[in-house]
């Protein structure tokens, strides 16, 4: 018993590059060129400032229900620009910067967060799957997708991100089972932001890290600082070579932190402390690329205030062109379900009809129909 919990205390590296002042801590640097940087650090604050319009939108009702992306923008901006554009992403509710990152049209995200699904699936969206918002089940998918690329040799691989909350369903077990079991080309990103909604990492395992529990899966695992740019994209792009040349899956753990609430519906004060956050804070991912950039005299006051105002310009097109956008309409609440509509959704479609024609609708009440002809 003691020496495995001795080996769990040091079995999974922890990988940190950039400091919180904006320092190196002398372990190497990835291959990443002056453009490659500052073009991370303007994506970055794109999904910042997206993040903030959002949230204001969803207040004046014209987006529904949206989820923060604050705080986590290095995990996944530059785990999204360590990939090819080839690879294949696998989004939950949270990865709005992977998507903006991974070039997901602002007009199309906008779409899908004011409740307009129609383009989620769009070609124009990259090789990004549409957003999992039953938390997940998104991993499976990423495993399938790995396996069929191994069978047909395509030399891609699949990248997924989940949360710390996500490690404790049966899918995320079974998906690292599968992978590890055939060595596939898959790179799992779980980004610990060290909360599930009210429910804290220290409530989720018992493990010491989440990285670890790639070892029982038969393959590797590896902590990364999940505010740090540069040890993201090197620990994902190492990943993501193993993974190309045959060498399996990885577990990345990014030790994150969700700085805003978990969603529009939520109020993080009610369970977490205010210290806690302005801990965290001192972390900022942006604010502490931004002093690298600046240290490095490749960035400027100017250069943040053209940025800003860029960045502003470019959402609030999205916005407008999604907004004059024509709806769905409600008939297409009933498709893409089965093939032949069944007799109860023609009954719900039919009384929709007469609601949308401003009758009371005659309810029918057939529920002894159920019995024995569900399809
Ligand atoms: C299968 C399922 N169960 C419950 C929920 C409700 N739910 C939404 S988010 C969430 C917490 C997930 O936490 P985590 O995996 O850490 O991701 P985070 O939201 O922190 O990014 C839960 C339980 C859900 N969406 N899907
Ligand atoms: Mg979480």
């Amino acid at each position: 018993m003691d020496s495995i919990h001795k080996i769990s205390k040091t079995i999974v590296p922890m990988m940190q590059i950039l400091l919180e002042d904006g320092t190196l801590n002398g372990n190497p640097m990835p291959k990443l060129g002056k453009e490659q940087i500052i073009e991370i650090y303007k994506t970055m604050v794109l999904c910042k400032i997206f993040d903030d319009i959002t949230v204001k939108l969803q207040r004046q009702g014209r987006v529904g229900p949206y989820v923060t992306i604050r705080g986590q923008e290095a995990s996944q901006v530059a785990a999204s620009f360590a990939m090819d554009d080839k690879d294949w992403m696998f989004p939950s509710y949270r990865e709005s910067a992977a998507l903006i990152a991974r070039k997901m049209p602002l007009r199309n995200l906008y779409l899908y967060w004011m409740g307009d699904e129609r383009y989620a699936g769009d070609a124009a969206n990259g090789n990004n799957f549409p957003v999992a918002i039953p938390v997940s089940t998104q991993i499976p998918h990423a495993v399938g997708v790995a396996f069929g690329a191994k069978i047909k040799g395509d030399r891609i691989a699949s990248l997924v991100f989940f949360g710390d909350g996500a490690t404790s369903r049966g899918d995320f077990h079974e998906a690292m089972n599968f992978a590890g079991l055939f060595k596939l080309p898959v790179v799992f990103v779980c980004q610990n932001n060290q909360w599930a909604i009210s429910v804290p990492r220290n409530r989720q395992t018992a493990s010491e890290t989440i990285a670890q529990k790639a070892i029982a899966y038969g393959f590797e695992g590896i902590q990364v600082d999940g505010n740090d740019i540069f040890a993201i994209y090197k620990v994902v792009k190492d990943a993501l070579e193993k993974a190309k040349n045959g060498g399996g899956p990885t577990l990345i753990e990014c030790l994150t932190y969700r700085l805003s609430d978990h969603s529009t519906a939520d109020d993080a004060k009610k369970y977490r402390s205010q210290e806690e956050v302005e801990s965290w804070k001192k972390k900022d991912p942006i604010d502490r690329l931004r002093l690298f950039i600046e240290k490095n005299g490749i960035w400027s006051a100017k250069d943040e205030e053209q940025l800003l105002s860029e960045c502003e310009g470019k959402i609030n097109a999205a916005i407008k062109e999604a907004e004059a956008f024509e709806s769905p309409k409600f008939e297409d609440l009933f498709k893409h379900t089965f093939a032949e509509m069944p007799w109860f959704l023609k009954e719900e479609l039919d009384e929709l009809k007469q609601v949308y024609d401003g009758k009371e609708p005659e309810m029918t009440n057939k529920v002894e129909k159920i019995e024995g002809s569900f399809p």
